[in-house]
């Protein structure tokens, strides 16, 4: 901010956080919804009930402008667009991504075009892409084939794509490592991260890679010059865990799942763009790939919403699900310091999460009604 510019100081947003960190230049212009600097949240009640010394924070994406982490990556991707002369951007999504990209283009005055498959993105991201004015085109298929397309498209229409094949997306979505870090004082031994596309996961193994001076085969854009070599905020990097849901787990069959399917609709993916960079953070950092059931993915949402006081959308208890199993079993040993990413706000989908639960009760307005169902309860 210049000198002679006295607006109060407030924090705004990640790509002045770590301009020195990240590809910007003075020419770049910012543009920026305060994204980042989400809440590290330990967790109290649930390793207590299950008897583990483990320590278990998750880091809060849902808290982002748009309520997912895509917003890390997506300030990145619409300000480098937007230094380059676009004038629009599209995206394939399950829902979040076209959220995010809606916003960041309202905010660059752009056109966010967004293809989703039919009848899958849950309607709290439906209305946040229409909220912000994107041209919604909801496509008779799946993630994948919108992926597909808008590669294609792209070669023949003046539109800049913002998904994480887009480098730029994967060095807003390190800094998420960054602020770990930084608050932790240290990086974890393990983070446990949901895997859809697979972007994340590799954008979290660049950020902690840089944060402990290495350079790493998955830094796409540093080529040796990581902004931490010199000043390292760290000398450990995490072992990486990445869960996917069982039903559309590509990493676990080695191969793409043609027909996707799981309630977590954000991670119904079956061909994911970033292949090779998640194995390298896997591969790399000693970690593994592992897979839960919808079923259990449920019920890791809920148990998170009413025991820590935490909500989050299906896909994204995926990694507290998967690390509280591996916590169970010993593969993530007694001692241990893990985080977990809880990727997306869990009103995203509130039908999802009030399916099967408690019902509402109706009372007649008095006390006496009132009371007793207060009394019923205690
Ligand atoms: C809540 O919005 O791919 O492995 O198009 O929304 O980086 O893809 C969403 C992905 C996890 C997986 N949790 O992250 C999209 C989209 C939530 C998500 C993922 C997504 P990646």
């Amino acid at each position: 901010m210049p000198a002679t510019d006295s607006r109060p100081a407030h924090y705004t947003g990640l790509i002045d956080r770590y301009r020195e960190r990240l590809p910007v230049t003075d020419a770049t212009p910012v543009i920026s919804l305060n994204e980042g600097d989400t809440p590290l949240i330990r967790l109290e009640n649930i390793p207590r009930e299950l008897g583990t010394d483990v320590d278990i924070f998750v880091k809060y994406e849902g808290l982002n402008p748009t309520a997912s982490f895509k917003d890390r990556g997506m300030t990145m991707a619409v300000s480098k667009a937007a230094e380059e002369g676009a004038r629009a951007i599209v995206c394939a999504s399950t829902g979040n991504t076209s959220a995010s990209a809606a916003a960041y283009a309202a905010r660059a005055g752009m056109t966010a075009f967004v293809l989703i498959p039919e009848g899958k993105i849950p309607m709290g991201k439906l209305a946040q892409a229409i909220a912000h004015g994107a041209v919604v085109l909801q496509i008779k298929g799946n993630f994948d084939d919108g992926m597909r397309l808008v590669k294609e498209v792209a070669g023949e229409a003046p539109v800049a794509i913002v998904n994480s094949i887009n480098p730029f997306r994967l060095q807003g979505q390190k800094t998420a490592a960054f602020e770990i870090v930084e608050a932790l004082g240290r990086a974890p031994d393990y983070h446990c991260i949901p895997v859809g596309n697979a972007g994340n996961i590799s954008g979290y193994w660049i950020g902690y890679s840089e944060a402990c001076g290495h350079n790493t085969a998955s830094c796409t854009l540093c080529h040796g010059q990581c902004p931490y070599l010199d000043n390292p905020l760290t000398d450990t990097r995490p072992v990486m865990v990445g869960y996917q849901a069982d039903g559309a787990a590509p990493f676990m069959r080695d191969e793409p799942v043609l027909e996707p399917e799981t309630l977590a609709t954000a991670i119904r993916i079956g061909n994911p763009q970033s292949w090779d960079l998640a194995h390298a953070a896997v591969n790399e950092s000693g970690g593994w790939f592992d897979e839960v059931s919808d079923d259990e993915l449920l019920a890791t949402q809920a148990m998170l919403a009413r025991q820590e006081g935490v909500f989050c959308e299906p896909a994204s208890a995926v990694s507290l699900c998967g690390a509280l199993r591996d916590v169970r079993t010993g593969r993530i040993p007694a001692g241990s310091l893990v985080t977990c990413t809880l990727t997306g706000h869990g009103l995203k989908d509130p039908d999802i999460a009030i399916r099967g639960q408690r019902a509402v009760q109706t009372v007649n307005a008095d006390l006496q009604s009132v009371k007793a169902a207060i009394l019923a309860h205690i």
